[in-house]
């Protein structure tokens, strides 16, 4: 069976810190075209395909651009309502807009909805030696929200599914199911990257631990990509080979050799989606 949801996702934060770019990128996988312009305000579909037990969930992400400026309260706070989840933008050259997420763009969602999953991003990654802030410094406003952060570049596409993924997840896992056992989402065609995969691997060796907001099993994942020697931000083939190695030697201690094997070969075939020649 297809069931299909709808859901609202905001992306918010200071004008021109790439919150258009990053939609576009994620929707078109295009960085530069007149898209831009018209799809200013307006609200973009994305369907994202969730495995759930023996049925397929159809999640239609309803994407909400909404403009920068901090003064614009009454427009902003309209088109808050009914969402379920958002993404705090901040521009890594700009100082200000990480402060800003604190100071004007967090408090805000909090009015509106307590325990929104809400997921921080650093974006513009690509300008490392402009960067005006490091990742440690938005690693630790989203530690004091108990929320995830990506460093994302809707330029060189860093992150920006992965982003996507998981803020469709979180708020997918929210409400009624909350209980049910759901694949982590991929991109359905297209070369994967090899950073894309060895994340994925990390969020699915926590889903299969039951680990539903992945804080018990990710230092786990960690201890084991380094023990393989896989740098997350340049993984190499056989460093995540191995890695999946170590993981399945792990989850023998917890899970039947069925499963280890079965959780084995999907990693695998990610990995293959990566380095195979076609797509
Ligand atoms: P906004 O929607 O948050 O206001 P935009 O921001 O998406 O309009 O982006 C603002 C500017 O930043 C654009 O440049 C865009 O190309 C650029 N930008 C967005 N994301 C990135 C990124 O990840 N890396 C780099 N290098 N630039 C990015 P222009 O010159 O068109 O104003
Ligand atoms: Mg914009």
């Amino acid at each position: 069976m297809v069931v299909e949801i709808k859901r609202k996702i905001l992306l918010l934060g200071d004008g021109a810190v790439g919150k258009t770019s990053l939609i576009r990128k994620f929707v078109t996988d295009q960085f530069n075209d007149d898209y831009i312009a018209s799809i200013g305000t307006k609200v973009t579909k994305k369907v994202i395909k969730f495995n759930l037990k023996d049925d397929e969930l159809n999640l239609v992400l309803l994407i909400w651009d909404i403009l920068g400026q901090s003064d614009f309260k009454g427009v902003i706070g309209a088109s808050f309502y009914g969402a379920s989840g958002a993404f705090l933008v901040a521009d890594m050259t700009r100082r200000p807009t990480l402060e800003n997420l604190k100071k004007v763009w967090l408090p805000r969602v909090k009015q509106v909805a307590k325990d929104l999953p809400v997921v921080f991003l650093g974006n513009k990654a690509d300008l490392s030696d402009l960067y005006a802030f490091r990742e440690k410094d938005l690693a630790e406003i989203a530690d004091t929200y108990d929320a995830p952060y990506f460093l994302t570049s809707a330029k060189t596409g860093l992150n920006v599914n992965m982003a996507f993924y998981r803020i469709a997840y979180d708020v997918v896992k929210k409400g009624r199911f909350v209980d049910k056992k759901l694949s982590y989402p991929v991109p359905e065609e297209g070369r994967l990257s090899l950073i894309e995969v060895a994340d994925w691997i990390m969020y699915d060796f926590c889903i299969e631990k039951g680990d539903n907001n992945f804080a018990i099993s990710m230092p786990i994942v960690r201890e084991q990509y380094e023990r393989a020697g896989l740098d997350p931000r340049n993984p190499s083939k056989e460093a995540i080979l191995k890695a999946i190695k170590y993981l399945a030697e792990i989850e023998s201690l917890y899970l039947d050799q069925e499963t280890v094997e079965r959780n084995a070969l999907k990693r695998l075939k990610m990995l293959k989606r990566a380095v195979s020649k076609k797509v």
